[in-house]
């Protein structure tokens, strides 16, 4: 997959090999190759210019790894910003809370989207879940027998939607509804009808579609091969019907990579899963991180990396236990702790390992609460490095005024004072740090 980009970035990272340190000079030849590389994979230009900036920011911030030489800290930088234009966190395919979970496929023509259903019945099927398959196409009587052969090779239900029936789409869709219901299946494929181009006929068809069956997921389907068309036709359906998931087809081609590197950005939406193959196996849950370092090939360099990174939290670890022991721990290391969970996607790894009692419960509970660490970091970012240090200081027209910094409410600055209190008496009993070195 996008061999031909694996072997152009790793060219550009060859550019500083050997070199002692990342200087404007050695990183700007780099750069230039990486630019070359992404506009030969057609990556849309604004994702690449985006890309550049980043990457020239972060190489010459003196802050990274210090255990990595200048080529592998460059890579390990290019293959974050990788990840983090491929939609940086694993986004699953989401199932409505009360069945049915309804899916509807749209693209355009030949782009996978009854492959794809298929692939998804299987899927689901896979995961306990009972599919039944539904093609939705006004016009093309063929598209019914295309995925009715599918639901037989899959041995998976299929609905006949009769053309008498479509002559009246609407209720026809709601008979549909009621049979999946009165059924109980409860996952919902629902197979579009596609066009060479985006027209306003088949936007009022799958407007309707919507409509009526509320999807949970709307995922657009888009052949990867097709490049920076695919990006630009997602963008409309996007803006024109509204998408809430990405996949995209046919990578096991000789896709450049343009479509996977662009669609993210320019969209918003996520990709979630990848075709790679005509059979109905061929399916892929989408990881960004892992397709970022896929792209970047380096198997061994990258995971020398992660080593690194890895000792490089435990050593934070260590010096916050020891700055804990201390009795120093601010709002600054505080805030760092906060950046460090939101940076990891999911908070379970370390809240996991805070009792779920005394002053760590409220903190624990605000583990599925992302907006409610923002808020807290907000606050934080309001306050002055003096009172980051020493909250005591924090009166009554200070909370003002950092609530008013932050958007915040004062009783919000008030909770957060008081559970940075908490936490910190609670670390004179120093269970802060046996949780630290629990974390080792
Ligand atoms: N290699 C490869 N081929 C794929 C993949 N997904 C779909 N195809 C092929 O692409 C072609 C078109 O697939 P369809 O599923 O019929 O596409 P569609 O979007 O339903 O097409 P229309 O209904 O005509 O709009 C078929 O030959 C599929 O086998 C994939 O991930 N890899
Ligand atoms: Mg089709």
């Amino acid at each position: 997959m996008f061999d031909q980009l694996s072997g152009r970035l790793q060219k550009a990272m060859k550019y500083l090999r050997g070199e002692a340190k990342v200087t404007e000079g050695n990183m700007s030849e780099a750069l230039r190759q990486i630019r070359l590389a992404f506009l030969e994979a057609d990556v849309n230009y604004k994702v690449v210019k985006d890309f550049e900036a980043r990457i020239k920011v972060r190489a010459l911030d003196q802050t990274v790894l210090d255990s990595l030489t200048p080529a592998q800290q460059v890579i390990k930088i290019v293959r974050d910003e990788l990840a983090s234009v491929l939609g940086t966190t694993d986004k699953p395919l989401t199932f409505a809370s009360a069945p049915p979970s309804i899916f509807m496929l749209v693209g355009l023509q030949g782009s996978g989207k009854t492959t794809t259903c298929g692939k998804l019945a299987k899927w689901a099927a896979g995961k306990g879940r009972s599919p039944l398959l539904v093609s939705f196409d006004l016009k093309r009587a063929a598209a019914q027998d295309q995925l009715r052969t599918i639901s037989g090779q899959l041995h998976l239900p299929f609905y006949e939607m009769t053309a008498a029936a479509m002559a009246k789409p609407r209720s026809a869709l709601a008979d549909l509804l009621q049979y999946t219901r009165n059924r109980g299946y409860d996952v919902l494929l629902v197979d579009t009808a596609g066009r060479l181009h985006v027209d306003d006929e088949l936007m009022d068809e799958l407007r309707i579609v919507k409509d009526v069956l509320s999807p949970v997921e709307t995922i657009y389907v888009g052949d990867a091969m097709t490049g920076q068309d695919a990006v630009k036709s997602a963008k409309t359906f996007a803006d024109r019907i509204g998408l809430t998931s990405i996949i995209l087809t046919k990578l096991d081609g000789d896709a450049r990579g343009g479509a996977a590197l662009s669609i993210v950005a320019v969209t918003g939406i996520p990709i979630k899963f990848i075709g790679v193959g005509e059979k109905f196996d061929k399916l892929e849950v989408f990881h960004p991180d892992r397709m970022a370092s896929r792209i970047l090939g380096m198997g061994d360099i990258l995971s020398l990396i992660e080593k690194a990174e890895q000792e490089t939290d435990l050593k934070e670890a260590e010096a916050l236990a020891k700055r804990l022991r201390r009795q120093e721990f601010t709002f600054d290391d505080f805030r760092s702790q906060l950046r460090q969970l939101r940076k990891m996607g999911s908070l379970e790894g370390v809240l996991g390992h805070l009792p779920q009692a005394g002053p760590f419960k409220n903190l624990a509970g605000a583990r599925m609460d992302e907006a409610r660490l923002r808020h807290f970091e907000a606050i934080i970012d309001s306050m002055t490095a003096a009172e980051r240090t020493d909250p005591r200081m924090i009166n009554g027209s200070r909370r003002a005024r950092i609530a008013r910094g932050s958007g915040r409410p004062v009783s919000e600055v008030n909770q957060l004072l008081r559970q940075f209190q908490e936490m910190r008496s609670m670390m004179k009993k120093s269970i802060f740090q046996k949780m630290m070195s629990s974390l080792k």
